[in-house]
């Protein structure tokens, strides 16, 4: 199938440019902070831009909606991303397949570290209700969840893995001012490198919103999982790394 190279942003017609940004600029609602509003947006390209919406947020500050043209083109041909690069499984494969090659329960512990408390990603992938229609890991007759809630601290997590014998530690981060999700991430992979030898160390998999899924190597995790993700998604990585193509902590005890 052929794809189209370069593109560029729809708005009223097909190839017009045309592109939607909001942002906040402290500075109270009046016509000089509209007109700061549009000076950044053509600052950053968008000419000519419109303030198409305002609106006070609190004291001394404003969230504007800007429309306007840029004139940039998107090459499909540059663009990188990571890309799923093992096959979604069912539930019944997932399990047969850790039966049959384990020959024992997968097992796996989760938590959301350092101060953050946004406990629903991590329920999303491990409590039994899950997610968008499907059943969270521990739905799965062949997985061992141990969910240990928020703000965990990275040596808990460390002995809980442990003590669980665990597979796979699955992160949540999702609170990132001053990067905090990245300097939890890196702190938390470090310690488990201390911790365990290269091949007993459990896959270390790392999830949240407003993570970038190509920065594995840069903070030490197995795998990162963005905003969308679904349980059955991350069931079918953990059978992938741990036992379909097992190459991570390939001498460790079955
Ligand atoms: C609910 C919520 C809360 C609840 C959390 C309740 C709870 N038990 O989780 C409460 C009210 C406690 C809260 C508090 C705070 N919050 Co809050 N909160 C939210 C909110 C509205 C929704 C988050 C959510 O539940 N999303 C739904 C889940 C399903 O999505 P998700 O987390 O992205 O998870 C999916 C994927 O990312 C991925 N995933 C996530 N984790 C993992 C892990 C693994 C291993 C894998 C595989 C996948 C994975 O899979 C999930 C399913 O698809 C967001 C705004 C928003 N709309 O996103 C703000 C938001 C996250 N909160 C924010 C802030 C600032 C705070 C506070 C600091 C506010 C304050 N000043 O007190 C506190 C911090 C508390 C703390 N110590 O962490 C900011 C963070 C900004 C930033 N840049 O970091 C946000 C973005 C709001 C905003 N726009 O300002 N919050």
């Amino acid at each position: 199938m052929s794809e189209t190279q370069v593109l560029r942003p729809y708005g009223d017609t097909t190839g017009d440019g045309m592109v939607q940004v909001s942002f906040t600029l402290p500075v109270p609602l009046d016509k000089r902070a509209e007109g700061a509003a549009i000076q950044l947006a053509t600052k950053m390209g968008i000419d000519p831009a419109m303030v198409v919406h305002a609106k006070q947020m609190g004291e001394g500050f404003t969230f504007f909606v800007v429309y306007g043209r840029v004139h940039h083109l998107v090459d499909m041909a540059q663009v990188v991303v990571a890309e799923r690069d093992y096959p979604l499984l069912g539930a019944k494969e997932i399990n047969g397949l850790i039966r049959q090659r384990m020959r024992r329960k997968l097992s796996v512990v989760g938590a959301c570290i350092g101060t953050d408390a946004h406990t629903v990603g991590i329920d999303a992938i491990l409590n039994v209700k899950g997610i968008a229609g499907e059943k969270g890991l521990e739905y799965y007759r062949e997985f061992k969840v141990v969910n240990l809630g928020a703000q965990v601290t990275v040596p808990d997590l460390v002995e809980w893995a442990r003590a669980e014998r665990a597979d796979a530690v699955l992160v949540s981060q999702v609170v990132t001012q001053r990067d905090t999700h990245l300097d939890n991430t890196r702190q938390m992979s470090a310690a488990f490198r201390e911790a365990f030898p290269a091949e007993r160390r459990p896959l270390l998999v790392v999830g949240g919103p407003r993570f970038d899924e190509l920065a594995t190597g840069e903070l030490g995790v197995d795998r990162i999982f963005g905003r969308g993700t679904t349980p059955r998604e991350v069931a079918s990585y953990l059978v992938h790394s741990l036992i379909t193509n097992r190459s991570h902590g390939s001498e460790r005890a079955a």
